[in-house]
């Protein structure tokens, strides 16, 4: 295939430092398909897509992209793509069927093949041990909820890493617990599906606990090793602006800011939850389940904060009907578009405030260096009559906003990397597989691969970031 760019979208060359990262991600549910193979058992994710309802078009990961057969092709796309660093998940019940236990063999052979694979490539592994799949068996033993999913996470963590740790520089605990809480325990809208707000805020403080515990057992597991490592955790955050200038949006902002950012921001990096969060948690007849020792556990250092940015919010305190509460009494907190074009999942696209994010994130939390763990855009693509996909809206969109990190950093920031999501189209949770977040296309009917416009421009860019710091 001729992976020239017929219709460059431009852009200058990147200032990024010398030593940025360049990579791609992927998450184990979301490509690997091979649910049942190998011994690997079930999670949150199969049986939820397999309940009827739950996921657009009731697509499941049971096929995905088929990574689990196609991973050295795959690890060779991303070779071809020049790229330095892959960050993918570890499937928990791949490697520890069930939740508890020893490593499957068969499951954690797949992971150490990959890194091989990847080390020959010289491409980096960045693996994130928790992308969202946990073992049902730990699900109906109360979940993320309950506190002893924490600690079953930190015996995982240690597992994997004993037979990975000497080979793999970079390790994230937790992807998102903001979608794992609050998605899958409050709000109903991903795995497992509760709708019990209280839950939710439970499972925060449990996944962050069982970051922390992991955190620990890792760092000690890598000074016996005498290993040098990253470790880290992957937040998905973004800036929350009153609609208004009123008192009731400022308000309402604060809120929004407090629930998904700073929540997860504080304990981690201050060693303390807010104390307006927890009042405003409170107002909602929830608790953080904090035991003596937890916090100190949670703010154990850390070496970098994986960021993942999509999308900045508008925060009214009204909803569409101008109602300051919902049905249930809740005080609003409404996300509201401020007219800016979006993408394919309805989120807008404001570059800028990625720039403030990350400017904020190094301002009020210092000393952590960032890794854009994940950023890019779901777009509708049509293929042309040749197959190849002119994805002009997704590489503007990548553009905008490696432009907004690079205005960050000239501004402070002390960001280290980037990488997109995702590789390639996959398994979009709720989603299924109609939103399209890759860079290169999968046709899931013969799993061919195609490099959209995007990953050839993005491609070109980092390599001509390498060339200006050649020569
Ligand atoms: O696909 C997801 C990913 O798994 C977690 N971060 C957001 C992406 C796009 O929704």
């Amino acid at each position: 295939m001729d992976t020239t760019l017929t219709q460059p979208t431009g852009g200058s060359t990147l200032t990024l430092p010398a030593g940025f990262r360049w990579g791609v991600a992927t998450a184990a549910y979301q490509i690997e398909g091979a649910v049942a193979e190998d011994g690997r058992t079930k999670s949150i994710w199969d049986t939820y897509s397999h309940t009827p309802g739950r996921v657009d078009g009731d697509d499941n990961g049971d096929v995905a992209c088929d990574h689990y057969h196609r991973m050295p092709q795959d690890v060779a796309l991303i070779r071809s793509l020049g790229l330095d660093t892959y960050r993918f998940s570890i499937s928990w019940p791949r490697v520890q069927p069930g939740g508890s236990g020893a490593l499957n063999p068969k499951g954690i052979d797949f992971y150490q093949r990959l890194v091989d694979e990847l080390l020959a490539a010289e491409i980096d592994p960045w693996i994130t041990l928790y992308h969202w799949d946990l073992p049902q068996e730990l699900e109906d033993a109360g979940g993320w909820p309950n506190r002893d999913t924490a600690y079953r996470f930190a015996d995982y963590a240690a597992l994997v890493f004993d037979k990975l740790g000497d080979r793999v520089d970079n390790w994230t605990t937790l992807n998102e617990p903001w979608c794992s809480a609050m998605l899958g325990y409050a709000y109903g809208r991903q795995a497992p599906g509760y709708e019990d707000f209280p839950a939710g805020i439970r499972a925060v403080h449990h996944l962050l606990l069982g970051h922390g515990l992991a955190t620990q057992r890792m760092r000690e597991a890598a000074t016996a090793l005498d290993h040098p490592i990253k470790l880290g955790i992957t937040l998905n955050l973004g800036t929350a602006h009153p609609a208004t200038d009123t008192p009731e949006d400022r308000d309402a902002a604060r809120r929004a800011d407090g629930l998904n950012s700073r929540l997860y921001l504080d304990p981690l990096f201050r060693g303390s939850y807010p104390a307006d969060v927890i009042e405003d948690l409170t107002a909602r007849g929830a608790e953080l389940p904090v035991q003596e020792g937890d916090l100190e556990v949670i703010s154990t250092p850390i070496d970098v904060l994986g960021v993942n940015y999509y999308t900045g919010w508008l925060i009214s305190h009204l909803d569409e009907d101008g109602n300051t509460h919902d049905a249930d009494g809740v005080i609003v907190t409404r996300d509201v578009p401020r007219g800016r074009p979006v993408t394919a999942m309805g989120w807008e696209i404001v570059p800028e405030c990625f720039t403030e994010l990350l400017v904020r994130l190094s301002q009020d939390y210092p000393g952590v260096p960032i890794v854009i763990t994940e950023n890019g855009a779901a777009f509708e693509d049509s293929p042309a009559a040749d197959g190849s996909i002119h994805d002009v809206e997704r590489t503007a969109y990548i553009a905008e906003h490696l432009n907004a990190v690079q205005e960050a950093v000239a501004q402070g920031a002390d960001v280290r990397g980037y990488f997109c999501w995702s590789l390639m189209d996959n398994f979009e949770w709720s989603y299924g597989y109609e939103k399209r977040f890759g860079i290169v296309r999968v046709d899931y009917q013969t799993q061919e691969r195609t490099l959209k416009d995007s990953a050839i421009w993005y491609r070109d860019q980092v390599q001509a970031w390498r060339d200006s710091l050649a020569g």
